[in-house]
């Protein structure tokens, strides 16, 4: 059967149960657009492509699938570089499909020509441009194939005009030909055998996830064994819901905001067990100092992010559910002895430092952010889908929602990318359209990408956008305030919009709290609707966030106010 490249375009996603496509259209692709018309495939218009590539991201990382966005040649493709850098550094399985102007204009500077490959190659974790339509169907299944395997990735796929307007046969190959079991790692059983001697000898351990557990669906793995062995957890911005947050075993988050307790468990411990993290600085502060008495265990799936940063004891390389479950077996079939009266000691430890950090909100008649995302945790239950902006409104949801399961906290932590929260929320609410999503927004990231509203209330998504309205670029004016003099260099945001009537205009319900007292009501209210809501909270304008450690300090020198 001869088919278009077009067509063999859609049937090759529809063999990698696409169900789902975020994009926006141009000359280059005009083709894939007419056979997604007749398909009826779902496709999600967005109203910019940044929009649309965090909104393949967020659904990606709701879901744990690759998340598909397809968009033209020219300014549709550059416009999807910060999207793809943002996936990239957290590792999220994506598929980006750019169009390209046909191939024998490559290279002639002709209208909306971007070379994209060219662009995307440090940001991608592979890239494709497809000259002959006889490799498209291969190119697709492969493009999926790396998205997903080893440590997942966006991959881009640049799509000439004339290649999809060109017929070939269509073979239909199977996609299993590319399934990640061929090339899932052997895990090195004699090293998790070390590692359980490791621990067993242990005497004050602790475990700090990463993303990389969530990536593996590893986080029952974790709890597991963190609950038999009784060793307490701290997970990395992107680790945060891989461990129940209701657990008396959690730390929280470490590093630069992190919580006292999880920064002096890591520096008190005797051995650390980190899974599917990279030892950003953001969480090592000071690597010289960075869990000085601690032998280091590192699982993960990346054998290049071994002793990259900081240097181990111990490399595991393998999948982190293979891992802690082997590790688990172990420990159930050797009759773990856990020294208990150790054990007591330490966890009594960490409790103590649990109470010193303590610290009431100072009120002033100002609603605190903090409050807003406690109150936010206790009517969700800790079980919604939480997108953040990039910012303090980040920290602040990092610290203070309690995250009960994973794949629920989706936030811009490699690259730190401003405006990813509400279309990554979009694309959560797409997913699953009925669970509760809220983009957690500051008043200066939420006008990066505000443009979507229009695309959550056209698709009735009833995602909730919750501004911290501090009226200012608050993380930066923090540290202005902290390291420059409080000499406020363009952090103050004046003009910006009625952020109530703005989401009225453009079809959504928008509520306002001003006063302490109003911010659990408009939450209420805000949660009940199965509308687009944007709710806007005047916040304390000088709240900063704490603790902190400096950069480049040691994560011991916290500041806690
Ligand atoms: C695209 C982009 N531009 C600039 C920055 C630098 N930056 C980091 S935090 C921040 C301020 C964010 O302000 P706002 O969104 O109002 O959130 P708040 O910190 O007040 O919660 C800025 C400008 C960034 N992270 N991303």
């Amino acid at each position: 059967m001869k088919l278009k490249g077009a067509q063999i375009f859609i049937r090759s996603l529809i063999a990698e149960d696409v169900d789902t496509i975020f994009g926006y259209p141009g000359g280059a692709v005009l083709d894939i657009y007419d056979e997604i018309f007749k398909e009826r495939l779902r496709h999600i218009l967005v109203r910019h492509e940044q929009g649309g590539v965090h909104a393949a991201d967020g659904y990606a990382r709701a879901t744990g699938r690759v998340g598909v966005c397809l968009v033209t040649s020219g300014p549709g493709a550059t416009n999807t570089v910060t999207g793809i850098a943002t996936a990239y550094m957290d590792s999220i399985p994506m598929v980006v499909f750019t169009g390209q102007v046909a191939t024998p204009y490559i290279g002639t500077d002709a209208f909306q020509e971007a070379d994209i490959t060219g662009i995307t190659r440090p940001c991608t974790k592979h890239n494709f441009l497809v000259r002959r339509v006889e490799d498209l169907e291969q190119t697709v299944h492969e493009a999926f194939h790396i998205a997903r395997s080893g440590r997942p990735g966006p991959v881009l796929v640049d799509l000439p005009k004339d290649v999809m307007q060109a017929e070939t046969d269509y073979p239909a190959l199977s996609p299993s030909t590319f399934r990640d079991e061929e090339t899932a790692l052997h895990l090195d059983q004699d090293a998790i055998q070390r590692a359980y001697g490791m621990i067993k000898k242990s005497k004050r351990p602790v475990i700090m996830a990463g993303g990389g557990v969530i990536g593996a669906k590893a986080a029952e793995e974790l709890r597991s064994f963190a609950e038999s062995a009784r060793i307490p957890v701290t997970a990395t911005l992107m680790g945060i819901g891989g461990f129940p947050g209701t657990s008396p075993l959690w730390l929280g988050m470490p590093g630069m905001h992190g919580t006292y307790q999880a920064n002096m468990a890591v520096s008190h411990c005797d051995l650390l067990v980190v899974a599917g993290a990279r030892f950003s600085d953001r969480v090592t502060g000071k690597t010289a100092t960075f869990a000085p008495k601690a032998k280091i265990i590192q699982i993960d799936i990346d054998a290049a992010s071994i002793d990259k940063v900081v240097r181990t004891e111990l490399p595991v390389v393998g999948d982190a559910k293979q891992a802690l479950a082997f590790l688990n077996t172990l420990l159930a079939n050797n009759h773990f002895y856990l020294p208990e009266e150790e054990r007591k000691a330490w966890l009594g430890e960490i409790a103590q430092w649990k109470t010193e950090a303590r610290r009431p909100l100072r009120r002033n008649g100002t609603i605190k952010p903090q409050e807003v995302i406690r109150t936010l945790s206790d009517l969700t239950g800790g079980d919604a889908i939480i997108a953040t902006e990039v910012g303090q409104n980040q920290m602040w949801t990092a610290q203070h929602y309690c995250f009960t399961r994973p794949n629920t906290f989706l936030s811009s932590g490699g690259l730190g990318t401003m405006g990813y929260g509400f279309p990554a929320a979009i694309g959560a609410q797409v997913a699953f359209p009925e669970r509760t999503v809220i983009d957690i927004a500051g008043d200066g990231s939420i006008q990066m990408n505000i443009q979507e509203l229009a695309t959550a209330v056209n698709y009735r998504l009833p995602v909730k956008v919750i501004i911290l309205n501090n009226g200012h670029l608050g993380m930066v004016r923090q540290w202005q305030e902290l390291f420059y003099g409080k000499r406020y260099s363009h952090t103050v945001l004046t003009k910006s919009p009625d952020f109530v009537k703005l989401a009225e205009s453009y079809g959504a319900v928008g509520l306002r709290a001003d006063k302490p007292e109003e911010v659990e009501p408009v939450l209420t209210q805000g949660l009940s609707l199965r509308e687009t809501v944007v709710m806007d909270f005047t916040v304390d304008q000088e709240e900063s966030v704490y603790p902190m450690v400096n950069p480049g300090a040691s994560i011991t020198e916290m500041r806690l106010y």
